[in-house]
């Protein structure tokens, strides 16, 4: 699974100390002298659950190992349901009392910009349309160093769910609310592209992002009824209608995978509705 997690040894945030280098990506490896730097930013301490004046978004320092391991996963990518991390095969380390980064070593341990342990749950709305005959997608610029085109995906909140989580990241960072949102997000779901952890860059050995990335596909009336403006400009620069094709190989952490696999199964959908005739859009580049 290792191989997928590029981006998690090698690129950080401005703010991580160096990643140490890994050898050995897989826990079941041994990787002599391994002893990465300790990072947690403050903004995390901060925003504890025990302090009674930041966010409470984030983990207490030492939270129990139980309470860890209730934690849910999607790890494997074919799960439908997240379970306890306990349950699964994911790595533990039991000095220090953390699951471990199931695509493998990071190079850093704490949780850099991560407020829990273990997995850190997000949702990503992936929104296309037809435009000219090439397959469309809203992006956002992330204003967090990267300047990458992502979904307008963000954290799942204490008490919601993945399917709130959608909408109302997809209206925070990529389009005001309405019946036009209403009906797309009700009507026209296509499918879950992906559920499991992402390659992102604030990974770290014992604090990752597990997200569910689902697909919506919007018909010209619903597509030209969106009102694509940014409300919470803390998080993003701008947002826009791409070319999907044209921006699938240079997007954040893991989402341009997701996007490829969208662009193949539109292209399949095309292919068997034209038959013939064939796709009447640039295909995906493999
Ligand atoms: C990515 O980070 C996820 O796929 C999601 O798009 C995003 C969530 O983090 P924030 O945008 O809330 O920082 O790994």
């Amino acid at each position: 699974m290792w191989e997928q997690f590029v981006v998690a040894r090698v690129q950080q945030p401005s703010c991580y100390p160096k990643r140490s280098s890994v050898c050995h990506p897989s826990w079941s490896d041994k990787e002599d002298g391994y002893t990465p730097p300790e990072f947690t930013h403050d903004s995390v301490i901060l925003n504890a659950e025990d302090r009674a004046t930041g966010g409470q978004w984030a983990d207490v320092q030492n939270p129990s190992p139980s309470l860890l391991g209730k934690r849910k996963t999607f790890v494997g990518e074919c799960r439908q349901d997240a379970v306890c991390i306990r349950d699964t095969s994911c790595a533990y380390d039991a000095k220090r009392q953390r699951y471990l980064f199931p695509g493998g070593r990071t190079g850093i341990t704490g949780r850099g910009l991560l407020g829990r342990f273990g997995p850190n749950h997000a949702a990503d709305p992936i929104v296309t349309r037809m435009r000219d005959g090439k397959l469309q997608v809203i992006l956002i610029v992330r204003n967090d160093g990267s300047g990458l085109l992502a979904f307008p995906g963000g954290m799942v909140e204490v008490g919601a769910t993945h399917t709130e989580t959608l909408k109302a990241e997809f209206t925070q960072e990529a389009c005001l609310p309405g019946g036009a949102v209403d009906r797309l997000f009700s009507q026209y779901e296509k499918r879950t592209v992906y559920r499991g952890p992402v390659d992102d860059w604030r990974t770290t050995d014992e604090a990752w992002i597990e997200t569910v990335a689902v697909h919506f596909h919007a018909p010209d009336d619903i597509a030209s009824s969106l009102d694509l403006e940014v409300t919470d400009k803390d998080e993003v620069i701008k947002v826009g209608w791409y070319d999907a094709a044209a921006v699938v190989d240079s997007m954040y952490a893991s989402h341009g995978a997701w996007l490829r696999k969208v662009l193949l199964y539109m292209e399949e959908e095309e292919l068997f509705r034209t038959r013939a005739s064939g796709p009447s859009y640039p295909l995906a580049r493999r």
